[in-house]
């Protein structure tokens, strides 16, 4: 990747929020897009996962209808997992993980502008990920999570730094448990930006929760 493409990204990637509709039962998925976007989210991952989940027609209605409140704010609008919806809707790109469709494939299929994140959990797999052109890598968990079930054991500052180590200049964006407590350490360990679910979609306050994660 080009120092200028790698700049771009990793400015797309210093507030990127992730949501889908299983993370807010008893709100309104819409609303909570558009007051992020409002505040000053810089990239937006529908991920529509688990048990509570959409499917089928329901979920690309929801997904149509969120990219579209990401296209008023030129915000890139990447789908999790689900490469033929990401395809089918003509998102900005998709982020897939270690237990996903491989990169190869994905390369093949996706349009040449496609922004592709791999989620990675040690400085093997986001290497390896880099190697096989990801744009970026979704490195964590960094703390505890009760938002992924079955997320690994969180690597902690240290282990984020060891991938930043291993990395050099590639992106990366730190996922799970950050908030506005450890939002900083976690960019002085090495990443270019956070991502983060609870922190939101949990939010009485949404702008006030943005403007800490900034600070
Ligand atoms: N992958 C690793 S941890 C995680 C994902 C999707 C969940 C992050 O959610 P939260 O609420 O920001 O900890
Ligand atoms: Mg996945």
């Amino acid at each position: 990747m080009s120092r200028r493409k790698e700049q771009t990204m990793k400015e797309k990637l210093a507030l990127y929020f992730i949501m889908g509709s299983q993370n807010c039962p008893h709100k309104n998925p819409e609303e909570i897009l558009e007051q992020a976007l409002k505040a000053g989210i810089t990239m937006f991952q529908f991920r529509e996962k688990g048990e509570a989940a959409l499917i089928s027609q329901e979920k690309r209605q929801l997904a149509e209808r969120l990219q579209e409140r990401c296209r008023a704010y030129s915000v890139p609008f990447i789908v999790n997992d689900d490469v033929d919806l990401a395809i089918a809707i003509g998102a900005d790109g998709v982020h897939i993980g270690q237990d996903d469709e491989a990169m190869q494939q994905v390369k093949k299929r996706c349009p040449v502008h496609f922004i592709i994140g791999v989620s990675a959990t040690n400085a093997a797999e986001a290497n390896k990920a880099i190697k096989e052109g990801a744009d970026y890598v979704g490195v964590g968990p960094i703390a505890a999570t009760r938002t992924k079930m079955d997320a690994r054991c969180p690597i902690g500052l240290t282990g984020l730094q060891r991938i930043r180590k291993q990395l050099g200049n590639s992106p990366i964006v730190a996922i799970g448990g950050i908030n506005h407590k450890n939002a900083r350490a976690v960019r002085e360990a090495g990443a270019d930006g956070i991502s983060f679910i609870s922190v939101l979609t949990k939010a009485a306050d949404i702008q006030g929760a943005v403007n800490l994660l900034k600070l």
